[in-house]
C-alpha cells in the first residue's frame, strides 16, 4: 500500500508502536477501544474487507487477528479469506482482520496470545525464537530448496511436532502458511558477492539467527519489527532489508531502496496462532470450526502469495536493479555461515535440527 494512504492511520495508534517497539511491553488494548478505532478505519476506506461479520453478529463473540504486513500483501487476503470460511461454518463469531502492526509486532502479538488479550497473530516463525529457542530452525540458512520442499517439510511430520510443541507456550498453532523464501534490498550499491555486502547495514527480523547469518557475511545487521522498516530505509538509518518479493513490493521497499539481489537465503514460514487461554473457553465444535478454517485457507494462502511472489518479482524488476547471485558465490554464502548453523543447532536443539535436515533431504 502507498505509504501516505497509511499515515493518518499510523499516527493514530502512534502510541502503540511506539510502546511495542521500545520495550517489546504488552501493548493493553481492550476490544473497545479496538472496535472504536476499527469503526474509525472502516469509515475512511482503509479497513474495507477487514471485518467479516457472522449472520449474527450481536450474539457472536469477535476473534481479532493481528498482522504485521499491510492490506495489500496475500496474507491479509488469506486472513480475511480465513474469517470468510469461518463465518461459513458457523454463526458463533466476526473476525476482525488488523494489519500493518495496526495492533503489535509479531513477538508483542504472540504475547498477548499467550496472555489471553488477543485472539490470533500469524507471524513469521523467525521472532518466535525468543519464546521457543526450537522455532529458530527455520532460520537456519540455505536449508530448504524450493516451495515443493517446504510444503512437504510443514506438511508431514516435523511441521506437525513443530506445531504441537507451541501449547506448551499457551499458544496453539493450527496451520503453516507462506512468507517465502527471503531476498536481499539495500540503496548503496548491487550485492552479487559476499565482498559487495561490506559494512551494509541491514535490517532484519528481531532474532540472533539471521543477526549472525548477516554479520558472518560481512554487513553490519540491526533487528526491528517490520513497522519501522520503511521509514529507517527511508530515513537512510539502515542501508537495506531482506524479505520475500511480495514484501518488498507491497510495504514499498522498492520506492526506497536501488538494488535487489535474489539471495533466497532462507525459506521463513508464517504460522497460524491462536491464544491457548482463549481457544480453551470454546466448545469442541468452535474450535474445529476455527482449525479446520485456517488448515483451509492455507491452500488459498499458497496459490495467492505464490502468484504474488511472481508478479511483484517482475514489477519490481522495472524499479530495481536486479542482481542473480552465481552458483559459485552461492558457495560462498553457504560456506561462509557454516559455523553459524553450528553454534545455533546447539541453541535451538541438535534433535530438533537432525529431524529438519533428514525431513528436507527426505524431499530430495
Ligand atoms: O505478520 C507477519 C509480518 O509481521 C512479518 O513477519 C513479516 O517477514 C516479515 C518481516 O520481515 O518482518
Amino acid at each position: 500500500m502507498n505509504k501516505k494512504l497509511l499515515l493518518p492511520f499510523f499516527l493514530s495508534f502512534a502510541l502503540l508502536l511506539m510502546l511495542a517497539a521500545c520495550g517489546g511491553e504488552e501493548v493493553d488494548v481492550s476490544e473497545d477501544e479496538l472496535d472504536n478505532e476499527d469503526e474509525a478505519e472502516a469509515e475512511d476506506g482503509g479497513g474495507a474487507g477487514g471485518v467479516i461479520e457472522s449472520d449474527n453478529p450481536e450474539e457472536a463473540q469477535t476473534l481479532r487477528i493481528s498482522l504485521g504486513l499491510n492490506d495489500q500483501h496475500p496474507l491479509y487476503e488469506s486472513a480475511v479469506h480465513f474469517g470468510e470460511l469461518l463465518t461459513e461454518k458457523t454463526d458463533d463469531f466476526n473476525v476482525e482482520v488488523y494489519h500493518s502492526e495496526q495492533i503489535a509486532g509479531d513477538l508483542v502479538a504472540t504475547e498477548m496470545l499467550q496472555n489471553g488479550d488477543l485472539e490470533i497473530t500469524i507471524p513469521s516463525t523467525s521472532p518466535l525464537m525468543n519464546i521457543m529457542p526450537e522455532y529458530g530452525v527455520f532460520d537456519l540458512p540455505f536449508v530448504i530448496p524450493d516451495h515443493e520442499a517446504a510444503d512437504e517439510v510443514l506438511d508431514g511430520p516435523f511441521g506437525d511436532q513443530m506445531l504441537d510443541m507451541l501449547e506448551d507456550q499457551d499458544l496453539v498453532g493450527l496451520a503453516w502458511w507462506e512468507n517465502g523464501f527471503r531476498n536481499l534490498t539495500n540503496d548503496i550499491r548491487p550485492v552479487e558477492s559476499i565482498d559487495d555486502l561490506d559494512g551494509l547495514t541491514l535490517r532484519t527480523m528481531e532474532t540472533d539467527i539471521h543477526l549472525d547469518v548477516w554479520d558472518a557475511l560481512g554487513a553490519n545487521p540491526t533487528p526491528m519489527s517490520m513497522g519501522e522498516v520503511f521509514t529507517g530505509l527511508q530515513q537512510g538509518t539502515i542501508d537495506g532489508q531482506e524479505n520475500p518479493y511480495p514484501t518488498i513490493d507491497l510495504e514499498g521497499f522498492d520506492e526506497v531502496n536501488d538494488y535487489l539481489s535474489g539471495t533466497n537465503h532462507v525459506y521463513t514460514p508464517f504460522v497460524f496462532l491462536f491464544s491457548k487461554p482463549i481457544w480453551d473457553e470454546l466448545d469442541e465444535d468452535q474450535q474445529e470450526a476455527i482449525a479446520e478454517s485456517a488448515y483451509e485457507a492455507r491452500e488459498f494462502n499458497r496459490e495467492r502469495t505464490r502468484e504474488v511472489e511472481e508478479s511483484s518479482l517482475e514489477d519490481i524488476q522495472d524499479r530495481m536493479e536486479f542482481s542473480e547471485i552465481t552458483d559459485e558465490e552461492y558457495e560462498r554464502f553457504q560456506e561462509a555461515v557454516e559455523p553459524v548453523i553450528e553454534d545455533h543447532s546447539v541453541t535451538i536443539g541438535e534433535d530438533i535440527v537432525n529431524d529438519f535436515m533428514e525431513a528436507v533431504e527426505a524431499t530430495q
